[in-house]
């Protein structure tokens, strides 16, 4: 089947931001009186949470169980939650720049050939429009033929919900359409809905797992900066991510 649609994950892939919601959660732990702290290897392990809301009432059941008998503890997360995204999107407002390296060239080289580019991630709406914002500016999208938050579905990844929402946004099927990772769990969630995946290791993900990616690589690439393929094949073109090499991924 031709290549017709890629899902991009966000943060990881899209977006280096997952160390700004880490940051930004630490925040929020401080204003609320909490003494958590998630260093980089908590958060590592957290990321296997996905959603914000989600990650922060998994981690109140191992660091302060009695939270979770607060009457109002959902609306506590809640609250924290909101506090986080706010402070997310300072620290967004003071980046440089979010994208990936090559991630925008990728984009333009598939718009380039009518190939669709979808966002498929975990990230709630509010997140999702400040990184896009802030990665593409205005325009953003138009960018995407559509957009898959973490707010349209009940079930977040490794649930394929979201790439099966997407699908029916876009009308197409499953094998027309490669997505691209930076999480196992992400990958579990785009190959659960049929479509292959391929992965784009992060900082986070560096050493991890991917049992079914159809290949992984460190990173998207560049005439100077070629990525590393840690698994799968090249079928002997350049080390950069190009429309070629993923309609040669999707045809194995
Ligand atoms: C992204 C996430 C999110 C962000 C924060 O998952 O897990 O939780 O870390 O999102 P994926 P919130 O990359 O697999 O799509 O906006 O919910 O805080």
């Amino acid at each position: 089947m031709e290549l017709k649609a890629v899902f991009f994950d966000l943060d990881g892939v899209i977006a280096d931001s997952e160390d700004l919601h880490r940051r930004a959660f630490n925040a929020a732990f401080k204003e609320f009186g909490l003494a958590w702290h998630w260093d980089f290897a908590i958060y590592k392990e957290l990321l296997s949470i996905a959603g914000g809301q989600e990650r922060i009432r998994h981690y109140m059941g191992r660091a302060e169980p009695s939270l979770l008998k607060r009457p109002d503890c959902t609306n506590f997360i809640k609250a924290m939650h909101k506090g986080k995204n706010q402070t997310y999107n300072e620290l967004i407002g003071r980046e440089k720049t979010l994208l990936r390296p090559g991630v925008a060239e990728l984009i333009e080289s598939l718009q380039a050939e009518q190939i669709k580019c979808v966002v498929a991630t975990s990230t709630s709406a509010e997140n999702v429009h400040a990184a896009l914002l802030k990665g593409f500016g205005k325009g953003y999208e138009k960018v995407f033929a559509t957009i898959a938050d973490g707010d349209r579905v009940e079930e977040k990844k490794p649930s394929p919900d979201l790439y099966v929402w997407a699908l029916g946004e876009i009308g197409l099927p499953p094998n027309a359409c490669l997505a691209i990772e930076d999480a196992p769990r992400g990958i579990e969630g785009a190959t659960a809905a049929d479509i292959k995946a391929v992965a784009v290791v992060s900082r986070y993900t560096v050493g991890e797992e991917f049992p079914k990616a159809a290949a992984v690589v460190d990173g998207f690439g560049s005439g100077d900066k070629p990525f590393e393929l840690l698994r799968g094949s090249d079928f002997g073109m350049a080390h950069v991510l190009s429309p070629q090499l993923l309609k040669a991924w999707l045809g194995r």
